[in-house]
C-alpha cells in the first residue's frame, strides 16, 4: 500500500465517500442556499463556480487536509524557487519564470535566469515588430505576409491554440500557419497558397532532433530553394527556436535568427517562451506580454492564496476526488467560445502527458489512478454530439465549462443564446430530470397509459453530473494567460498529490525511438522478419502496396 492511500486524509476521504456518494446535488442545493457563494472563487473578473460538484463542506475540508498532508504548499514553493523538481531529467521547472513580470530573481543552480528571460523577450519584440511593420524584408525586398510555424507537440499545440484564441487581436496583413504532421499533406496544403518571397518559416524544436519537424523543415527549405536557389537568402526566410544551438546552426539557421529555449522549460509548458514567436507575430508583442501578465496574475494567486481560496488547488483536488474516489476515468473540457476550439486539444496534451504516469517519485508502481483521459470540444458542438453520453451514458464524466460574458464583435442575439446554453447545460447536468418531472412533461404532451409508461424510462435523467464553470468578461490575451496558467497549476497540484513527476515524458521519447528503427527497415523491398508476425505482416504488406 502506498504512502498516499494509507495517509489519514485519504482514509478519511474513503469513509466520507461511502457516506455521500449517493447524495444528489439537488439535495445539497436545497439544504444550503449559500452554496454558490460558499463554493465559488474569483480572481478579478474570472469566476470559478464549483458549487455543482458532489461535495459538502466536509469533503472540501478533507481534500484540503490531503493537500496539506501531501505538502502541496512546499511543492509550490519548490517550483517557484527553481528546485530540480523534474528529478528524472534533473531539471528545474520554470515556465513561471517566462512570465515573471515582477522580475523577482529566480535562481537555477545559483544563477538568476531573469536576465536571460528578459533579453529573450526583448529579442522577440525586436523581431516581431520588424516582421509586423514590414521592415523585415524577404530576398526580393518584399514584406512578409505569411509565417509558417513548423513544430510538433509542445512546439505546436500551444501556439496553435493561442493564435486561434486571440484571432480578433491578430494582424490582418500577416497570416500565421502551422505545420506539425510529417504526413506530406500537411505541408503541401500549407505551401500550396504561399509565395517564397513573402514567407517566413519558424522552426520550433527544443531538441532540434524531432524527425517530423526536421523533415518538414528540410522540405520547406527545398521548396524555398527550388524557387530561389540562393542559400544566402535562407537567413531572411528561416528562423528557429531551440535549446540545441549546434543542430540549428548546422541546419543553416543564422545565429542572429536563433531564439534560445532553456532545458528548464518543458515543451508543453513553453508557449510563453520564444516558442510563442508565432503568437507574437500574429497579435503583436504588446498582446503577447498581456498573455504573460495574465499567466503571472495566476502564478501570484497560486503562490500566495491560501489553499482553500486557491483556484488551481481547488480544481486539482476536485479532479482527485472524482478520479480516485468515484473512479471517473475521463474529464471533459467544454469551452463555449469558438476561438477556444483548440483548448481541449492543448489541455489534452498538457494533462495527459504530464500526469499519464504510473510510477511514483520513489520509482514504485502506484496503486491508485493518476491522470484521466481528457477530451472535449466547443460546447455547442458537443451538445449536438457527445453530451448524450454525458447526460445518460454509464460513465461519470466531470466537466469544465468556459465562457466569456461579452463577445468582442457581438451579432444580433447570438451571445445570449450561447450563454443560455451554458447555464442550462450546467443546470441540467446537475439536476437531471426525475421520473415525476418526466411523467408530467409527457402528460402535458398528451401521452397516457402504455404509451407514456413505455417511454418514461428513456426520458429520465439521473443528473448529479459534476461541472465547474469558468466565467470571465471577454476572451482577451490576459484572460487567456490566466486560464492556461490555471490549468498548468491544476495539473501540477494533481501530480503532487499523486506523487508523480508531471514534467517528464518517456512515453513520447519512446515514440521517437521506435519509428527510427522501423524507418531503416522500410528501405528496399526485402521482406522483414525481425518483429512479431503482425508487425512483420503489416510492414511487408505495406511494401507490396507501395510497389504495386
Ligand atoms: C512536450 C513534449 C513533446 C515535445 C515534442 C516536440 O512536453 O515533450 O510534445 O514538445 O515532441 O519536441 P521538440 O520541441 O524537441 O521538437
Amino acid at each position: 500500500m502506498s504512502k498516499l492511500t494509507t495517509s489519514a486524509s485519504w482514509q478519511a476521504l474513503q469513509e466520507h465517500f461511502k457516506q455521500i456518494h449517493g447524495t444528489h446535488m439537488r439535495q445539497l442545493f436545497a439544504e444550503d442556499p449559500k452554496r454558490f457563494a460558499r463554493f465559488s472563487l474569483q480572481l478579478d473578473d474570472l469566476l470559478l463556480d464549483y458549487s455543482k460538484n458532489r461535495i459538502t463542506p466536509t469533503t472540501l475540508d478533507l481534500l484540503l487536509q490531503l493537500a496539506h498532508e501531501c505538502d502541496v504548499p512546499k511543492w509550490i514553493e519548490r517550483m517557484f524557487n527553481g528546485d530540480i523538481i523534474n528529478h528524472t531529467e534533473h531539471r528545474a521547472v520554470l515556465h513561471i519564470a517566462l512570465r515573471n513580470r515582477a522580475n523577482r530573481p529566480i535562481q537555477v543552480q545559483g544563477q538568476d535566469v531573469m536576465p536571460d528571460v528578459n533579453a529573450m523577450l526583448g529579442k522577440i519584440r525586436g523581431f516581431t515588430e520588424q516582421v509586423r511593420n514590414g521592415h523585415w524584408l524577404g530576398y526580393s525586398q518584399q514584406r512578409i505576409t505569411d509565417v509558417v510555424n513548423i513544430g510538433v507537440g509542445g512546439s505546436d499545440l500551444g501556439p496553435v491554440m493561442a493564435t486561434e484564441a486571440l484571432r480578433p487581436y491578430a494582424s490582418r496583413d500577416l497570416h500565421v500557419h502551422f505545420v506539425s504532421n510529417v504526413d506530406e499533406n500537411h505541408i503541401t496544403d500549407v505551401l500550396e497558397s504561399l509565395d517564397p518571397q513573402t514567407t517566413l518559416f519558424i522552426i520550433v524544436s527544443k531538441t532540434f532532433t524531432t524527425q517530423e519537424t526536421l523533415t518538414n523543415a528540410e522540405t520547406a527549405r527545398e521548396w524555398f530553394l527550388a524557387q530561389h536557389p540562393d542559400t544566402a537568402a535562407i537567413a531572411k526566410h528561416f528562423v528557429a527556436v531551440s535549446d540545441n544551438v549546434k543542430a540549428a546552426s548546422e541546419f543553416g539557421i543564422d545565429p542572429d535568427n536563433l531564439f534560445k529555449m532553456w532545458d528548464w522549460v518543458g515543451g508543453r509548458y513553453s508557449l510563453w517562451s520564444a516558442v510563442g514567436l508565432s503568437i507574437a507575430c500574429a497579435v503583436g508583442m504588446d498582446n503577447f506580454e498581456q498573455l504573460l501578465e495574465g499567466a503571472h496574475d495566476m502564478d501570484e494567486h497560486f503562490r500566495t492564496a491560501p489553499l482553500e481560496q486557491n483556484m488551481p488547488v481547488i480544481l486539482g483536488l476536485l479532479g482527485v476526488w472524482y478520479s480516485n474516489f468515484f473512479n471517473a476515468q475521463t474529464y471533459a473540457v467544454l469551452p463555449y467560445d469558438q476561438h477556444l476550439r483548440f483548448l481541449p486539444d492543448y489541455l489534452r496534451q498538457a494533462d495527459m502527458e504530464s500526469n499519464g504516469k504510473s510510477v511514483d517519485r520513489e520509482g514504485k508502481p502506484v496503486d491508485y489512478s493518476t491522470g484521466p483521459i481528457v477530451f472535449g470540444s466547443v460546447g455547442i458542438s458537443g451538445q449536438h454530439a457527445f453530451y448524450q453520453l454525458m447526460h445518460q451514458g454509464t460513465p461519470l464524466i466531470p466537466a469544465d465549462l468556459l465562457a466569456a460574458a461579452v463577445n468582442l464583435k457581438p451579432l444580433r442575439k447570438h451571445h445570449e443564446i450561447l450563454m443560455a446554453n451554458v447555464f442550462a447545460q450546467a443546470e441540467a447536468f446537475m439536476r437531471g430530470k426525475t421520473e415525476k418531472e418526466a411523467r408530467a412533461e409527457l402528460q402535458a404532451q398528451g401521452l397516457t397509459g402504455d404509451a407514456l409508461e413505455n417511454l418514461l424510462p428513456y426520458k429520465v435523467f439521473a443528473g448529479n453530473k459534476p461541472t465547474n464553470l469558468l466565467l470571465f468578461h471577454t476572451l482577451n490575451p490576459r484572460t487567456l494567460g490566466r486560464l492556461v496558467a490555471l490549468y498548468e497549476h491544476k495539473i501540477f497540484v494533481q501530480g503532487v498529490i499523486w506523487n508523480i513527476n508531471s514534467f517528464d515524458q518517456w512515453g513520447v521519447e519512446l515514440g521517437k525511438q521506435l519509428a527510427k528503427t522501423v524507418l531503416g527497415e522500410l528501405q528496399g523491398d526485402a521482406s522483414v522478419s525481425s518483429h512479431d508476425c503482425s508487425t512483420n505482416g503489416l510492414i511487408n504488406y505495406y511494401k507490396k502496396l507501395r510497389k504495386d
